[in-house]
């Protein structure tokens, strides 16, 4: 038994006894704790190797000590360090499901009240596997049942084990990007980056990037304000009278269409028998109807945020970073003065967003809360399976169907905002009762999906549609639908342009850029004078348009947009990456300048002109504005709005359903929520959902009006 162990007896021994530990309650973490949607063999593999690299590193610190009893020592409270991250995270887990990071240790009661307090009642069984080493070891050290080794670790072997633990965390890292490319850069949610490169790493990487934030917060300060606040009042562009308050008092629902470019609007794509098929028809008999203000020049400003870029822009009127991603990186941290926050505070609406896909993605969970949303339901409040989601979270028909059990409890007016995500990247063809529809036959397989799926779509939002309509909600309530940015990445195409009716090789820039359209309409039921707008404009327009509509008034707010109706404003629509742009007349893109009229590259002189150059000057400004205001914090020292600083400890996203029947009850009969007003009865058994194939059975056989199909309408695969 003792010839068993005395390897355990040298220091290499130890340092490998206490690696092998720290891997092992990592996998604990990993797989009983934590969920880290494995998705592949691949990603798997990732998960088990990835503990090694940052604690051989760690650990070998220790190595390069000679005196026996301080290496031990050190190893040990390297070993213990690590132990309580690992641990302090698996329990902070079971409340938030999320990870610890350095703002959530540094300025927030959540921590001490996910450790403290209610520690007790976020104890498990096993928990004993994470700290009973933590006894044992010392004990086995002091009885001497292992021996400390008084042999030092001549420097090189140390330095071997450093340069081990660096190799093994390179080689992690390019596996990991080689399965998710950007993940640094853009850093999705914090579940990819432990689920790739481990706990250690993430904490080490949020401390860096919480440390490079607060150097530019620190060195902000009030007098940075004067710059912004003159930007605004000189850009601000006063409401048109006809329009200003045309919808005030109304429900607000967005409705976030997942990857969704403007050239669908109205495409119809040929199969292979010639037929054509109308992609989006729903949305196209919305974009056509008088009710809707529609707009057909609006572009997308996103960088690599992506959706969260769209919500940054849409929620606040200021763009996403430059480099990196806002969300993620100053989303739990930043003051901001967003929509769902002036609308509670001036004009009393509550707010929920819903979305089915895990909270922490984009770190939507904690910069929600930022933002003012009082309910953020995300995957943990839907029936998401194998069957009926896939990677990017639960698929657009039993979303919109599942979201109305809690929608139906909001107090109203309410802000809400629906996110989809089944039109998301890679399009991939359904294999059950929702495929039919056509797919393309282009070389690439992620274009040929895309239509399929935007269809899919275009069914779950006209099913929410007749929802709305049957329950009531419609009619007070102005429906907004946008898109958060193109689908078909600019690389891909020249395989687009022969669907469009283009040349592929005449195909440019030019055109590219022209795809940079998303759609953008306000529905306002009950108004008959919609119709399709051309102004240029752009997603940070969005949020005043919409106050102005609302009826609420925006000169004390710092906003970068301008109200699209408004007659003031400024037909130049700034594209976040580079400085591009495009105006009515030319377009800026891949640094090349345009000429709108011709499609073809501007002249010398065009480019050398004033008009050029202002412009230029604007989209400039207007970038260069809104880095200062979010890298800075500098709402942090805007009071002028006149609005409340939010807490975001005021809002719990647990047990929402409980949260708002509790309000319900205490309003009593003055409750406004759709529950309340129904006579608390759910309105959910309103909702109809049927498959494509369903649909399509049913119009085949028309002529049999009572066909059998409605039966079994309500259930979703
Ligand atoms: C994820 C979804 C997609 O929750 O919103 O985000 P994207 O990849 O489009 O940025
Ligand atoms: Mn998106």
């Amino acid at each position: 038994m003792k010839a068993t162990f005395k390897w355990l007896n040298s220091r290499l021994g130890f340092f490998f006894l206490l690696t092998i530990l720290i891997w092992a309650k990592s996998m604990l973490a990993y797989f009983v704790d934590f969920n880290l949607g494995i998705e592949s063999g691949f990603q798997y593999f990732i998960l088990l190797v990835n503990p090694f690299a940052t604690t051989i590193l760690l650990l070998s610190i220790a190595l390069y000590v000679r005196k026996p009893k301080t290496s031990y020592v050190i190893m040990f409270l390297i070993y213990l360090a690590l132990s309580v991250l690992i641990y302090s995270n698996a329990s902070y887990y079971r409340e938030f499901t999320d990870f610890m990071t350095i703002n959530t240790i540094l300025n927030s009661g959540a921590v001490s009240s996910g450790l403290g307090e209610s520690a007790l009642r976020l104890l498990r069984v096993h928990d004993l596997l994470y700290v009973i080493d933590l006894v044992i070891i010392p004990i086995l050290l002091f009885t001497k049942v292992i021996k400390v080794d008084k042999k030092p670790i001549r420097a090189r072997v140390a330095l071997a084990f450093s340069i081990l633990g660096a190799l093994i965390f390179s080689a992690n890292l390019s596996l990991a990007e080689a399965d998710r490319p950007q993940l640094l850069g853009r850093t999705f949610s914090r579940d990819y980056i432990v689920k790739y490169l481990g706990l250690n790493f993430f904490m080490a990487y949020d401390g860096y990037q919480t440390y490079q934030t607060n150097q530019v917060r620190a060195e902000a300060s009030p007098n940075d304000l004067v710059e912004v606040e003159d930007y605004v009042k000189e850009h601000y562009a006063a409401p048109s009278d006809d329009m200003f308050g045309i919808a005030k008092g109304r429900n607000v629902i967005y409705i976030h269409l997942e990857s969704f470019q403007q050239f669908l609007i109205d495409y119809k794509l040929t199969d292979e028998n010639g037929t054509e098929h109308e992609v989006t028809p729903f949305l196209n008999s919305l974009f056509h109807d008088n009710q809707t203000f529609a707009f057909d020049n609006f572009f997308h400003q996103v960088n690599a945020g992506k959706t969260s870029d769209a919500e940054t822009l849409m929620e606040n009127s200021f763009f996403g970073l430059n480099q990196g991603v806002l969300f993620p990186t100053l989303g739990g941290s930043n003051t901001f003065e967003a929509a769902p926050n002036i609308l509670n505070q001036v004009a009393g609406y509550s707010s929920a967003v819903f979305h089915g896909n895990a909270g922490t993605f984009w770190n939507r969970n904690e910069t929600y809360k930022r933002l003012g949303f009082q309910n953020f339901f995300d995957a943990s409040y839907y029936d998401v399976n194998a069957e009926n989601s896939f990677q990017y979270g639960l698929h657009d028909k039993p979303f919109f169907q599942q979201s109305v059990q809690y929608l139906e409890h909001l107090q109203q007016p309410f802000y809400t905002k629906f996110i989809a995500v089944s039109n998301h990247y890679p399009y991939s063809q359904f294999e059950n009762d929702e495929a039919g529809f056509p797919i393309a036959t282009t070389e690439d397989e992620t274009i040929n999906g895309y239509f399929a799926t935007a269809n899919y779509l275009d069914a779950a939002v006209s099913e929410f549609f007749a929802y709305l309509k049957a329950s009531g909600l419609y009619d007070n309530s102005v429906i907004v639908l946008y898109g958060d940015h193109y689908g078909i990445s600019d690389g891909r195409t020249t395989e687009l342009a022969s669907l469009l009716g283009k040349n592929p090789d005449t195909w440019t820039n030019y055109d590219v850029a022209q795809l940079q359209r998303v759609p953008y309409m306000i529905h306002v039921p009950g108004q008959t004078n919609g119709g399709i707008n051309h102004t240029y404009g752009g997603q940070v327009d969005a949020l005043p348009t919409l106050l102005h509509l609302l009826g609420v008034d925006t000169t004390n707010y710092i906003q970068l947009g301008q109200d699209l109706f408004s007659p003031d404003h400024d037909q130049i629509v700034a594209y976040r990456k580079n400085n591009y742009f495009f105006t009515p007349n030319y377009t800026y893109y891949d640094n090349i300048l345009y000429d709108n009229t011709t499609g073809q590259p501007a002249t010398k002189e065009q480019e050398e002109s004033q008009e050029i150059t202002d412009i230029k000057e604007k989209v400039a400004k207007q970038l260069e504005i809104s880095d200062r205001l979010v890298n800075g914090d500098l709402l942090r020292f805007y009071t002028d709005s006149g609005l409340e600083p939010i807490n975001a400890e005021d809002f719990n996203y647990k047990d929402q359903l409980d949260q708002l029947e509790e309000i319900e009850e205490t309003k009593g009969t003055f409750s406004t929520s759709l529950y309340s007003q129904n006579g608390n009865k759910s309105t959910s058994d309103l909702y109809q959902t049927k498959t494509y194939k369903e649909y399509h059975e049913e119009s085949t056989e028309s002529t049999s009006a009572t066909s059998a199909t409605t039966e079994s309408s309500t259930t979703e695969k």
